[in-house]
């Protein structure tokens, strides 16, 4: 792969830049052995590293239900969604490497918290109506934040998330079906109801990352078509699509400043705190130990996994030359 080692500085990195940004601007999809900014790589590799992290991360606060799921329908459903994070994770990986990294390198900076996750998975799920706000919410959100990125100017990246956003949609479905049968059904179910919007709610607002005015990465970003919209744009937008289908649920979003603003044609609604946005990413949310001791305990203990694929692999490759040789 060739990329630039120093930042632009003489007239023919300058020209390489210029000429990167003008196919970018004409809708150009970058592939891995094109020429690239040293800053677009590693800007890539941050986004989709922390994607990947997320979804392999994300599998935990829900997997915690696969056992204690209602029904057997519900289980299988789960399961399956379950999954299909594993293999977003994947695919994430794969178009990660091939900017450079290897997926080894990826968890180690996972595990020793030089990359993050999403902020959203540093929160305990309490009850199975948490399952349903994770869909309908998290998701919801998820979808909001992927389907631009399906446009990303890195090929690789775009490709994957056409895939992951096909199968975002089934979770988010299954989520809201889920909230349907808890709102709609007895006084207790709809209490649990309430109960996972409320503590769900403002950290779905946290997963489009901080406000505009704090945001290091979205100028640049959208520049480069790694991004599309800016943070607060899209939580406005999440915000907008979600309340009518609460009001669906018969559900109160927990917000006493939320109101239809009829001149601009859109909710206002409150900030979450930003304040534990900033703790939760650095480390300090109610349940990132947790999930870090689950990550790492998990990769200690598939050590002989890796081990056993990596001698079969050799020993294959050994036996390729030596029937090559024969
Ligand atoms: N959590 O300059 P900013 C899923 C960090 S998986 C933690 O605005 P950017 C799902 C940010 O990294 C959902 N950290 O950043 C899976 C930066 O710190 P660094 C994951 C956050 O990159 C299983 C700093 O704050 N989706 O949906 O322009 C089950 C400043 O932020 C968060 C993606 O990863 C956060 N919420 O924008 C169910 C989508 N927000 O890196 C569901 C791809 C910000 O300088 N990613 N930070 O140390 C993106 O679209 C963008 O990276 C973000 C942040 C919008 C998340």
């Amino acid at each position: 792969m060739r990329t630039s080692t120093v930042s632009p500085s003489g007239d023919e990195d300058d020209r390489r830049v210029r000429a990167f940004q003008a196919r970018i601007d004409a809708g150009e999809k970058i592939e891995p052995a094109d020429w690239m900014p040293e800053d677009y790589r590693r800007t890539l590799i941050r986004q989709i590293g922390q994607h990947a992290h997320s979804e392999i991360v994300g599998q935990l606060p829900e997997g915690n239900w696969i056992n204690r799921a209602p029904t057997l329908e519900r289980k299988a459903i789960l399961l399956a969604k379950v999954q299909d994070e594993a293999g977003h994770g994947l695919y994430l990986y794969c178009a990660a490497e091939t900017l450079g990294v290897s997926r080894d390198e990826l968890t180690a900076q996972l595990l020793d918290e030089r990359m993050k996750y999403s902020s959203i998975f540093n929160y305990p799920t309490l009850s199975w109506a948490d399952i349903g706000a994770i869909g309908w919410l998290v998701d919801g959100a998820a979808i909001m934040n992927q389907v631009p990125l399906q446009r990303c100017s890195y090929g690789p990246y775009a490709r994957a998330m056409v895939r992951i956003c096909k199968e975002e949609s089934f979770h988010q479905r299954q989520g809201f079906d889920i909230m349907i049968k808890m709102a709609k059904g007895s006084d207790a179910q709809r209490r649990m109801a309430q109960d996972a919007l409320d503590r769900f709610w403002y950290p779905t607002l946290m997963m489009f990352g901080p406000p505009d005015r704090d945001s290091v990465h979205s100028k640049r970003s959208i520049a480069w078509k790694i991004k599309f919209d800016t943070n607060d744009d899209l939580r406005r937008k999440f915000v907008d699509q979600t309340v009518p289908q609460a009001d669906f649920l018969g559900l109160k979003i927990p917000d006493p400043h939320l109101r239809w603003n009829e001149d601009e044609h859109r909710y206002d609604f409150s900030d979450p705190d930003w304040g534990e946005f900033f703790a939760v990413i650095k480390g300090d949310g109610p349940c990132n130990r947790e999930r870090l001791a689950a990550r790492r305990k998990a990769w200690e203990e598939g050590e002989w996994v890796r081990d056993a694929l990596l001698a079969h692999a050799r020993k294959s490759a050994a036996r390729r030359r030596q029937e090559k040789a024969a």
